[in-house]
C-alpha cells in the first residue's frame, strides 16, 4: 500500500483502505468464503458469474480478495494464508469495510482424528483452541508443574449457517463417492502445525500424549487445523452489534445476508457490490466452516493433489 495511512489505532488511507487486506468499502461482499491459499480462491472464483467481471485485489501482505457474483448474488472469496493472526486481520479489517450482516464460511483443510477416508469433509459445530504454554519449561520439564498445552472451552458455529453448509455439501456429493460428509463434530484449532497438533519433530515439544489427551478431554473431537476457532470466536464475540447511529464513513457496501444464497440481488454498476447505509442497525456475523481431511491421523494417509481437485 503506497497511500498515506491515518490513525495509528486502526490504520486506513484517506479513501478508507485497510492496512493489511488493502480493501475499501465496496470491494468486498457481505457473504464471504475464506480459504488458506490463493489457488483455492482462484478455483472457487471460477464459479462466479462472468458478468460483471469479478474484482480482484492482491495485497502486499499476501491477502487475495476476489469479489463477484454467484447466480446474481454478491460473494467474495478471500485467501488469508495460515493461522489465527491472519484470521484476525481478515475478520477485523473486512468488518470495517462492510455495513450490515456478514456471513463467513471457511473452506479449509484439516487433519482427521476420526476414521474417515482422506477427502472427506467435516462441518464442525464447535471448536476449541489448543495453544502451546510458553511458560512450560520445555528444556527442563521435570522442574515444571504446568501443563505444556492449554485446551480452551468450545465456541459454536452459527447453527443455521452450519446446517445450510452441511445440506449443500450433501447435495453436491457424488453418489458413488467413497468420501463422506461428517457434521456435528468438534474441531481443534492449534497454534502450530507441529507441536500443538501432536506431531513429533526434532524439538522437545513434550506432546507425545497430546492427541490422546485432546480426544479424552473434548467430546466429539474429529479434526485439527489452525484457523476455524478464531473465526467462530470473533463471530461469537461480535454477537448482535449495534452500529454507530451516525457513521463517519461514506455509504458502505452491503447486501442483506441470509443463509440462503440463491436469492436475486439488484444489479449495480459503480461499485463492485451495492451500497446501503445501515448505521444504527443491529448487525451479526454468522460463521461456519467445511474442512476437507487432507491428513488422516489414524491411518497416516495424506491426500494427493488429484484427490483434492476431485
Ligand atoms: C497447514 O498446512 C494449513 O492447512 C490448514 C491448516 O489450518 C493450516 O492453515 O488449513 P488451510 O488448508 O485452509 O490453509
Amino acid at each position: 500500500m503506497k497511500d498515506t495511512l491515518k490513525d495509528s489505532n486502526f490504520p486506513r488511507t484517506a479513501d478508507l483502505r485497510v492496512y493489511h487486506l488493502g480493501l475499501r468499502p465496496g470491494e468486498v461482499a457481505n457473504r464471504i468464503i475464506t480459504v488458506g491459499s490463493p489457488s483455492r480462491a482462484e478455483t472457487i472464483a471460477l464459479l462466479f458469474d462472468a458478468q460483471p467481471k469479478p474484482f480482484r485485489l492482491s495485497s502486499e501482505r499476501g491477502f487475495l480478495t476476489i469479489t463477484g457474483r454467484y447466480q446474481g448474488v454478491p460473494v467474495s472469496v478471500v485467501s488469508i494464508g495460515m493461522g489465527s493472526p491472519n484470521m484476525d486481520f481478515f475478520v477485523r479489517e473486512v468488518r470495517e469495510c462492510i455495513s450490515g450482516d456478514m456471513a463467513i464460511i471457511r473452506l479449509g483443510s484439516c487433519g482427521g482424528l476420526i476414521d474417515v477416508p482422506v477427502g472427506s469433509v467435516v462441518v464442525p459445530k464447535a471448536c476449541v483452541s489448543v495453544t502451546r504454554n510458553v511458560d512450560f519449561d520445555f528444556a527442563n520439564p521435570n522442574a515444571c508443574t504446568e501443563a505444556a498445552y492449554r485446551i480452551s472451552k468450545p465456541v459454536s458455529a452459527d447453527a443455521t449457517l452450519q446446517h445450510e453448509v452441511q445440506k449443500a455439501l450433501e447435495a453436491a456429493r457424488p453418489k458413488d463417492a467413497k468420501t463422506v460428509i461428517v457434521g456435528d463434530t468438534v474441531n481443534a484449532s492449534a497454534d502450530s502445525f507441529y507441536s500443538s497438533q501432536g506431531r513429533q519433530t526434532s524439538f522437545p515439544d513434550h506432546n507425545a500424549d497430546l492427541i490422546e489427551h485432546l480426544l479424552t478431554s473434548t467430546p466429539g473431537l474429529a479434526t485439527l487445523e489452525m484457523e476455524t476457532f478464531h473465526l467462530y470466536h470473533l463471530a461469537a464475540c461480535w454477537g448482535v452489534h449495534k452500529a454507530p447511529a451516525k457513521s463517519s464513513a461514506p455509504p458502505l457496501a452491503t447486501t442483506p445476508v441470509s443463509p440462503t444464497v440463491h436469492q436475486h440481488q439488484p444489479t449495480v454498476s459503480s461499485q463492485v457490490v451495492e451500497t446501503e447505509i445501515l448505521a444504527g442497525h443491529d448487525t451479526t456475523i454468522r460463521a461456519a466452516a467445511a474442512q476437507m481431511v487432507f491428513a488422516s491421523r489414524t491411518s497416516s494417509d495424506f491426500i494427493n493433489p488429484e484427490q483434492v481437485a476431485e
